[in-house]
């Protein structure tokens, strides 16, 4: 399908390619919407090739029901047909029907070091105090998910702020790579952190990133949320007992206000002072429905159309095993000649 794949250059003269994924360990929230999805969408848009997987192999790093596993793979490829993403011109798949993921995964666990999975954020959160406990898997995730990345010699990678440390990790192991084998094969991805909503934080918590396995459904906005449910949400999320401040600066040392402004500036596609010229000097009473009508008339469109898509599932797993299939016309050949560089007979 593609005739644009390199197979040998130096970092800067790759094709433009994005790719980019999002785990199905459960539902999809209103910070995976507005620090991933949409940014997917306005990418697709911008006429560059775009990938975009359902990384069903990292959601099992941690322990994931097999049905429930499904159903949430089917409703992520939902979510991303239900934003906007076409299937003819981005490629749509699940990450454990392309085999190539694991096995470029596996080379790169024999270049990335210990001590480089150790320093990583998302592991100290994760794994915390039962790193014993942790899986394996858990602990190499950025590996595999370096591999995702670079077996499509992926240019660009648009990610939400917690993923930047994993991005740069992944220009890390291409680095080692390169250096390594005396080779200029794979690209130095470029993490795109764009937008008014970068790091969507918890409802309840302005410190805590919001989060799909956040115990407290109260602590962020699902997709699937109905507008009551969604107005409920917005109504009880902490706050402090100041107004609204006229200007980004009073929104410093505010991390309740400045999120619920962030989102609010996110999905009326201004910036943050824009909004704060509209709203400053209001109280959170005034404050809290606007924000409320805003996300219900951008994300009913959208969860509507997720619920219609979940009622033909077969042709969910259509349109994703067409996606795994032109994935790996593009990763197969970047994975055949890895192997070669490596050493390994075929
Ligand atoms: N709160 C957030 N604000 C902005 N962007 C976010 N993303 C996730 N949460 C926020 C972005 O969504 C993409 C997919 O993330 P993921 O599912 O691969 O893993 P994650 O970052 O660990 O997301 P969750 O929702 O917190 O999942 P769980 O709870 O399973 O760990 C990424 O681009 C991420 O930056």
């Amino acid at each position: 399908m593609t005739d644009a794949v390199q197979t040998q250059s130096s970092p800067g003269e790759f094709k433009q390619r994005v790719f980019s994924g999002i785990q199905p360990s459960g539902g999809l929230t209103l910070g995976n919407y507005l620090g991933a999805i949409k940014r997917f969408v306005d990418m697709q848009e911008n006429g560059i090739e775009t990938l975009y997987c359902v990384v069903d192999m990292h959601a099992i790093t941690v322990w994931q029901d097999p049905a429930a596993l499904r159903r949430q793979t089917r409703e992520l490829a939902a979510g991303y047909l239900a934003a906007g993403l076409d299937p003819a011109r981005s490629i749509l798949f699940n990450q454990s029907q392309v085999s190539q993921h694991a096995e470029l995964g596996w080379i790169f666990n024999c270049v990335a070091r210990m001590g480089w999975m150790n320093r990583m954020t998302q592991w100290k959160d994760k794994a915390g105090k039962n790193a014993e406990k942790a899986s394996l898997g858990l602990f190499a995730y950025p590996s595999l998910m370096a591999a995702d990345i670079l077996v499509y010699h992926a240019t660009h990678v648009p990610v939400g702020e917690d993923q930047k440390q994993h991005v740069e990790l992944t220009r890390d192991i291409a680095a080692k790579f390169n250096h390594d084998y005396g080779v200029d094969f794979f690209p130095l991805s470029e993490p795109v952190i764009e937008g008014a909503a970068t790091r969507v934080m918890s409802l309840r918590d302005g410190s805590k990133k919001m989060s799909k396995s956040d115990p407290s459904d109260a602590s962020r906005i699902n997709m699937t949320d109905d507008a009551d449910t969604i107005a409920q949400k917005i109504r009880k999320a902490k706050t402090d007992p100041e107004a609204l401040p006229g200007e980004t600066e009073g929104l410093k040392d505010r991390p309740e206000a400045r999120n619920l402004v962030n989102i609010y500036a996110a999905l009326a596609e201004q910036s943050v002072d824009q909004v704060l010229a509209q709203v400053g000097g209001q109280q959170f009473s005034q404050f809290k429905p606007l924000l409320s009508d805003l996300a219900v008339a951008k994300l009913a469109p959208i969860s509507g159309e997720m619920a219609r898509l979940m009622q033909d599932p077969a042709e969910i797993d259509r349109i994703l095993g067409q996606g795994a299939e032109r994935a790996r016309a593009i990763a197969a050949p970047i994975l055949a000649r890895t192997y070669e560089i490596v050493g390994m007979i075929r």
